[in-house]
């Protein structure tokens, strides 16, 4: 992991915590589920039920299952004598594990109404009570790896977390505030471009330029578009950003620290692939290839801003298969190789990703039309 980022751990008012791997087993498992718990800590059982949408989970899920992936892969599977929480918590805190068995429909994880918040939290607690015992112990390097893997997908989760709650606190007539102190950076002047044989104007598209955007007609010209984009758009009726909320002749933008007024140099956000992708080709530019924005980020990253902690970047690839890659063995092969079809990558990080989560390498993948996550865009222009 790289710490280097993010170099403010204040500076959204979401919790950073510390964690290298060159830290004890133990030190590490409980700094992340202990920053889990923190992430939850503003939030009422009410906000922890319920689902917006099949793509949102419910806090509480997050921290049930997150708790289920430790507790089969580590548990079940290497510490004798393990005594599971509950004969009826695999089936709800499965994911997508075929192999591990069936489970609840992920569109009705918010019917959960049990078990209540308070089990779930005691679910942590035994499992991380049997965690410290077998992190007491010396780990094999395999296990060693498992722990790196379960604490990377807990810190995806930490993430997954807070896109979920805003989407469902979007929904409410009342616009809460998960966070009032947590703002977005705004960007700033960056005139370095990407090099090698792309330049960029400005990193990231800034909300005053997605509104020339949307008022040059921008959601409303095919031309712009992708089909499968056009398509959707159509079928959904976007006119803007989907945490954009109209007011009188303005804009108000939905985000952690709840409502407040459009700020033209704050970079957009939340936007899906297909809008990145019509707004690119309006600008007179293109994405990226996920080979040029590495290259760019590791040869000139000190000369290029919000790389990792604005918003996760989309690029022109397709997340497939690098060539060699090998999905892991056993169930966790589950894990990333089965998704390799139709989703797209993004590069860099967010606001909202775990501090010392990401780094130049690291492949995040979503569908191209989705919207809630903390996306971004970043252009580039072939030089001529
Ligand atoms: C990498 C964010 C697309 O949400 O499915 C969570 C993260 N993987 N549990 C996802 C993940 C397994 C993954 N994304
Ligand atoms: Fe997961």
């Amino acid at each position: 992991s790289n710490g280097s980022h993010n170099a403010d751990p204040s500076a959204n008012g979401i919790c950073r915590y510390g964690k290298t791997s060159k830290d004890a087993p133990l030190g590490r498992y409980a700094a992340v589920r202990a920053a889990s718990l923190q992430l939850a800590a503003p939030l009422s059982a009410e906000d922890q039920c319920v689902q917006s949408m099949p793509d949102a989970s419910p806090t509480k899920w997050h921290l049930g299952h997150t708790t289920w992936f430790f507790e089969t892969f580590f548990l079940e599977a290497h510490l004798p004598g393990y005594k599971s929480f509950s004969s009826t918590f695999p089936y709800l805190f499965n994911s997508y594990y075929e192999t591990i068995g069936p489970r609840q429909p992920r569109p009705r994880r918010g019917l959960l109404t049990r078990p209540t918040l308070e089990e779930v939290l005691a679910y942590r607690r035994h499992v991380d009570s049997a965690m410290t015992q077998l992190l007491q112990h010396p780990l094999s390097s395999a296990l060693m790896d498992l722990l790196d893997l379960g604490l990377n997908h807990e810190e995806q989760h930490q993430e997954l977390i807070l896109s979920d709650i805003l989407h469902l606190f979007a929904q409410s007539p009342l616009h809460p505030a998960y966070d009032p102190r947590f703002r977005r950076k705004t960007t700033e002047a960056s005139p370095q471009g990407l090099v090698g044989t792309l330049r960029t104007g400005r990193p990231l598209g800034h909300e005053s330029e997605w509104l020339a955007f949307i008022t040059d007609g921008g959601y409303k010209n095919p031309l712009h578009w992708l089909s499968d984009g056009w398509a959707v758009a159509q079928q959904e009726s976007w006119t803007a950003p989907i945490y954009w909320v109209p007011a009188d002749d303005t804009w108000m933008i939905m985000d952690l620290d709840g409502l407040h007024p459009l700020d033209p140099d704050a970079p957009v956000t939340h936007i899906s692939y297909f809008e990145a992708n019509a707004f690119a080709t309006w600008a007179n530019a293109r994405l990226p290839t996920e080979q040029e924005w590495e290259f760019a980020v590791t040869t000139r990253g000190e000369a290029l801003r919000e790389v990792f902690d604005v918003a996760w970047q989309w690029t022109a690839s397709a997340y497939s298969p690098y060539p060699g890659f090998r999905p892991a063995a056993g169930a966790n092969s589950e894990y990333n190789g089965k998704f390799m079809s139709g989703q797209m990558v993004l590069r860099g990080g967010a606001a909202t990703t775990p501090r010392g989560h990401t780094r130049a390498t690291y492949r995040n993948f979503y569908h191209p039309q989705k919207q809630w996550m903390l996306s971004g865009l970043r252009l580039a222009r072939d030089v001529d």
